[in-house]
């Protein structure tokens, strides 16, 4: 069993022993425990064999021995005994954003709602005001979060579909005969969130890739089979289409099954207007003759263009940049050589020491990393003299450890409802690197949430805003703000835009980083890690980063720090931003005229 899913039972049950009213105390102590799980380093398997477990913070007796029956059976007797107290609809109603377990049990005790159907309808007719604390404004919040929850269900985040799909990969790679074996779709485009996977075989010798394939232990039911088309539902509730081709069309039917739809459609057209058939099945002339499908290059060639990749294949002008020669040279994780969000111990939701965090990055090739804890607006954020005290010890753990890789002083610091900073100026000056994100009162309406943000940005202590849309995939929309005025204003002042990598977050979004861009800020991509294994996730930051259209140099931490000579924020600043208009206005790697330019 994954953490994941042990957390996730975990979480369950705080969720239904509130829901069935049962002890606070309770409720927290599962929910905390869920928290530690989740974000645990090692396999909590691992854990329950050494016995450790009561080691965690949060985790006593009590909920050890569940979890061990947990990672043993799959599941514990208590959770079963109270899921069979409520309807799976229920549960479910959890999940729309903005629906607690108070209002779940009001209006399923109270009104007998049991799945999301029901309490549509009750929104509807207006009978869901007899439940406690509802008006006519909530009512309406919540038939919005049902069609965002319906609008969601069946896609998957990135990183579990791309988990998922390597597996599979790996295990049909073995299969005999199977001489090429890729996934594509937005999988492979590295898009956001994954509607169904779709895995491309090039063989001669079909029968054995589709036997392995509908007989993967992952697989719920079979939805059809055949020799060169099947498709399977898989436990996880995720679909996944295969296609078998010949090893000579591989190529083209790589390019085709990647997409997306309106990058195929306006590739063709321009082949069409030179005469030339592009098919999942190759590249054909008037006469149908081949002229290559074998390898996916060999599409682009024959029509004139060099490769694109994957991840801006969206139909969005990169067909007439490729053309204009001007298609970006993308950003690779190994240009980013820092990490300039990373949380420790220190503050309440870390999970890693500073050493734990050095070894890590440290394996993974990092030359830096802030540690940048939470202020003390937040649960156990540190306060003006913690954080004075936090940044000795990093700065001493660095000198221990000589450098490898380097730990900046930095703090997230919240931006307030009133767009002032959670701690005093001075205290901020001190150190290397500072991070302001909002935490709190997302409900704001635009325009006071984006005077918030601005004064924050204007505040010249800032070097970064953290995930600027407050978004979570799927769960949380971003909240209300003038993206625009805010990529305005942190140009003009020289304040970067995070990319934050979170999976679940990718903050700024594809589409945002490439609105900054055109304009010209800075950007920084971090993992926002809240343990050591999370710093692997900043890949997640280079994909959003490339899907919209970054190059390295857009990005500050794919330089050497201390960056500029190490000069504090303005100063630093300005310099970059300098560096970045003489690029605007068609210095070397200018993009003056490009289609992204010409596309506003
Ligand atoms: P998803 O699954 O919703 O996350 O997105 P995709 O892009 O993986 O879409 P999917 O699985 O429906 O199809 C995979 C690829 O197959 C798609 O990206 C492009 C290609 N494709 C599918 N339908 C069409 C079509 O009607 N015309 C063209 N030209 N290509 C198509
Ligand atoms: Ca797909
Ligand atoms: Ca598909
Ligand atoms: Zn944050």
């Amino acid at each position: 069993m994954e953490n994941t899913d042990v957390a996730r039972i975990l979480f369950e049950m705080g969720d239904l022993l509130e829901l069935l009213d049962e002890n606070q105390f309770k409720v927290r102590a599962y929910r905390q425990a869920a928290q530690v799980i989740d974000t645990l380093p090692t396999p909590v398997s691992e854990l329950v064999r050494d016995g450790t477990l009561t080691a965690l913070p949060g985790i006593g007796e009590g909920i050890a021995g569940r979890i061990a029956e947990l990672v043993e059976h799959g599941t514990f007797e208590e959770h079963d005994r109270l899921a069979a107290r409520v309807p799976p609809g229920v549960l479910e109603l959890l999940e729309i954003e903005g629906v607690g377990p108070k209002t779940v049990s009001s209006v399923w005790m109270g009104l007998g709602i049991r799945d999301i159907d029901a309490l549509e309808v009750a929104c509807r007719s207006g009978r869901i005001l007899e439940a406690p604390r509802m008006g006519e404004l909530r009512a309406r919040a919540i038939l919005q979060a049902i069609a965002r929850h319906r609008a969601r269900k069946g896609r998957m985040l990135l990183h579990r579909a791309l988990w998922i799909a390597d597996e599979i990969v790996a295990r049909l790679r073995e299969v005999h005969g199977a001489l090429r074996v890729e996934a594509c779709g937005s999988v492979r485009r590295r898009l956001e969130t994954v509607g169904d996977l779709d895995v491309l075989v090039g063989s001669k010798d079909p029968g054995p890739v589709t036997r392995t394939f509908v007989g993967m232990p992952e697989v719920a039911s079979v939805v059809s089979e055949g020799p060169t088309k099947s498709s399977v539902r898989l436990k996880v509730g995720l679909q996944v289409d295969l296609r078998i081709v010949a090893p000579e069309t591989f190529g083209a039917a790589l390019h085709y099954f990647t997409g997306s739809k309106a990058h195929n459609i306006a590739l063709r057209t321009r082949a069409l207007r030179r005469g030339i058939k592009l098919s999942e099945y190759g590249v054909f002339d008037r006469e149908g003759r081949r002229l290559g499908g074998a390898e996916e290059k060999d599409v682009f060639e024959i029509v004139g263009l060099p490769w694109i990749p994957p991840e801006i294949r969206e139909g969005s002008g990169e067909i007439e940049a490729a053309e204009a020669g001007k298609l970006p040279r993308l950003i690779e994780e190994k240009d980013v050589l820092g990490d300039m969000h990373v949380h420790s111990d220190a503050s309440s939701d870390g999970q890693s020491s500073l050493d734990e965090l050095a070894d890590e990055g440290k394996k993974l090739g990092r030359r830096y990393l802030a540690i940048t804890d939470h202020s003390r607006s937040r649960p156990l954020g540190l306060d003006a003299d913690a954080l004075r005290a936090h940044a000795r010890q990093v700065a001493s753990v660095d000198r221990k450890r000589g450098g490898r890789p380097k730990l900046l002083r930095g703090v997230e610091v919240d931006i307030l409802p009133d767009g002032s900073l959670d701690l005093p100026r001075d205290v901020l000056t001190e150190l290397d690197w500072v991070v302001a994100s909002v935490h709190s009162h997302f409900t704001d309406p635009e325009e006071r949430m984006t005077d918030r943000i601005v004064r924050a940005l204007e505040s010249g202590v800032v070097d970064v805003l953290g995930h600027p849309s407050g978004r979570l995939i799927g769960r949380r929309d971003p909240y209300a703000f003038d993206l625009q005025r805010v990529i305005d204003v942190a140009k003009k002042r020289g304040v970067a835009l995070e990319i934050n990598a979170q999976p679940e977050r990718l903050d700024l979004s594809d589409k945002a980083c490439r609105l900054a861009r055109d304009a010209g800020v800075a950007l920084v991509i971090s993992s926002d890690s809240h343990a050591a294994n999370h710093l692997a996730n900043l890949r997640f930051g280079v994909w959003a980063a490339r899907r919209g259209w970054i190059e390295a140099g857009d990005v500050l931490n794919t330089r050497p720090w201390p960056w500029d000579g190490g000069e504090r924020n303005s100063e630093r600043r300005r310099i970059h931003s300098e560096k970045r208009e003489a690029r605007a206005r068609g210095g070397p790697g200018g993009t003056e005229g490009s289609p992204r330019r010409n596309e506003r």
